[in-house]
């Protein structure tokens, strides 16, 4: 861990960097609501969401190359947590997907009836699944701030007509076989946010985390009923709760009682479980028993 240099943490993960160059992406059981990390861990968040994202990177590894270039050989103390990763130049565009209405997506459809300048039908409500997922980017704005919708167009200025085009295309593709797997989970994938950079040679590499519940709304399919705010399997569990604790979102967050901790990890691992159709194993050492 010594030779790793800091580069800098987001809310939940931080960014090393080791002198071969490569990087090291850490999540930590950090967990945020309403962009406030919240002081009580979720036990194994960073292990479940560092996980799945693996098991999606090989599943769409014929899609998209990524920057992965070892989950194993990491520092002990992120082990499980931590993917060493190619460093790449970033496209300055968060590449969002949405194949249902919901967040900031149905809030611009209720004022514009256009996301990101794609006109939809009338008549769409909350949870409404969209005929085709459309490729709704954004800027990335620095922490604190808030990532703006951007057209098409925008994107092309920003990165050129070919990197454009490529960035939907992979960004939709990746959707696809997502929402297709995890249908067949029970799980409906409304959106989710992806990251891309370049590599030396100039192709588009799938960077960052990819198909988790901190960048995608994962929602059990069994209770899915367009009209209604749909269950979620991420820190909605938390928001909620957060919001009746009367917390004014500006102030100091409360302490995460353990009853909520527990919901929340639980269902995290039920995510990673019913997707993977694997148990999740935490990798820490059993309790001693005797
Ligand atoms: C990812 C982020 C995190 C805070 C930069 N392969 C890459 N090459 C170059 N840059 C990045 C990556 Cl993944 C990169 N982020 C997001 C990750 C903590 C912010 F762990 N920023």
């Amino acid at each position: 861990m010594r030779d790793f240099r800091h580069l800098h943490s987001g809310k939940v993960r931080d960014l090393y960097e080791s002198p071969d160059g490569l990087l090291l992406m850490v999540a930590s059981d950090r967990i945020s609501a309403y962009d406030v990390v919240l002081p009580t861990p979720i036990p194994d968040k960073g292990r479940v969401l560092t996980q799945l994202s693996l098991w999606w990177f090989e599943r769409l590894a014929d899609l998209v190359p990524n920057h992965v270039v070892s989950a194993t050989d990491v520092p002990p103390e992120f082990a499980g947590r931590a993917i060493r990763c190619r460093r790449l130049e970033m496209v300055p565009v968060e590449c969002v997907v949405r194949g249902y209405l919901t967040g900031s997506g149905l809030a611009e459809y209720a004022t514009s009836g256009a996301v990101c300048g794609i006109r939809l039908p009338p008549g769409l409500v909350e949870g409404s699944r969209l005929e085709m997922p459309i490729f709704t980017p954004t800027t990335k704005a620095p922490i604190g701030q808030h990532d703006a919708p951007m057209t098409f167009d925008d994107v092309v200025d920003a990165v050129g007509w070919d990197t454009a085009d490529e960035l939907r295309t992979i960004s939709i593709q990746v959707y696809h076989r997502g929402a297709e797997l995890a249908a067949r989970r029970g799980i409906i994938i409304a959106d989710t946010k992806l990251e891309v950079g370049w590599a030396p040679d100039g192709t588009l590499v799938l960077a960052d985390e990819v198909l988790t519940p901190d960048s995608s709304r994962f929602w059990p399919a069994d209770t899915y009923e367009p009209g209604r705010r749909p269950q979620s399997f991420d820190k909605q569990y938390v928001r909620d709760w957060a919001a009746r604790t009367g917390w004014d979102r500006t102030g100091p967050p409360p302490e995460i009682p353990d009853a909520v901790v527990e919901a929340t990890r639980a269902r995290y691992t039920e995510a990673y479980e019913r997707l993977t159709g694997a148990p999740f194993a935490s990798g820490r050492p059993a309790p001693a028993t005797g």
